[in-house]
């Protein structure tokens, strides 16, 4: 039986954890749930992650919640699968900035834009500063590429912030720039993402 497990919900933002499990090739398991039933806020599944969201992993008797920090740890737990930046490399610092700005900035960048407030928040108030300097950022990151964030070397950073712009881009909830169409379809080519989408649309239609 595997050691890994994924709760799920068919597709939402643990598609990005299905996508970093399709990279790492350990085995894994899916525990689907739906959450128009209402199945993550059942007493079972707060005992697992008491936000009631997902995804959970579970390794182990270990969970672990929230997207980027589930991929750093999966990354880190199984570095043979060469997804992370190891302790003690000088380019580190860099990819745990990039894990962290999926959710500190990309993401709540995108979703305050989605939702506009009544009253403008100061900038210095906004841990992601404003949309469009998030999106500047990654924009030069996109075109920097070569072909992935860290170089050549496809991580765990382009799982969470490849995931961002490519629900960005579905949604057109980010501005239709060259480098993020460019980075996010090299991406898609990957066959692991490929997998993943299709295990999912499998998931939502079953
Ligand atoms: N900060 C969380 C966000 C997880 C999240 O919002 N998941 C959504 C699915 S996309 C969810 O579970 N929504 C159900 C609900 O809030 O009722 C993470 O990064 O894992």
């Amino acid at each position: 039986m595997p050691n890994l497990t994924l709760y799920h919900a068919s597709p939402s933002r643990s598609s990005i954890v299905l996508w970093m499990l399709e990279e790492l090739g350990e085995p894994y398991d899916i525990k689907l749930l739906r959450l128009s039933e209402g199945q993550h806020l059942k007493p079972d599944y707060l005992a697992i992650n008491p936000m009631g969201k997902v995804p959970a992993l579970k390794h182990g008797d270990t969970v672990i919640t929230e997207v980027a920090a589930i991929c750093t740890y999966l990354a880190d737990e199984f570095p043979a699968r060469k997804l992370n930046i190891p302790v003690g490399s000088p380019r580190r610092g860099v990819y745990l900035k990039w894990m962290f700005y999926g959710p500190s900035c990309l993401e709540p960048a995108i979703i305050d834009r989605a939702s506009p407030r009544k009253e403008e928040a100061r900038r210095g108030m906004l841990g992601w500063g404003d949309f469009d300097s998030v999106m500047n950022v990654l924009a030069k990151a996109a075109s920097d590429a070569r072909p992935y964030l860290m170089g050549e070397q496809f991580t765990a950073a382009d799982v969470v912030i490849g995931s961002g712009l490519r629900w960005g881009t579905m949604f057109k909830l980010i501005p239709e720039r060259k480098e993020f169409a460019d980075y996010v379809a090299r991406l898609n080519e990957r066959p692991a993402a490929k997998r993943a989408q299709e295990k999912d649309k499998a998931m939502a239609s079953s």
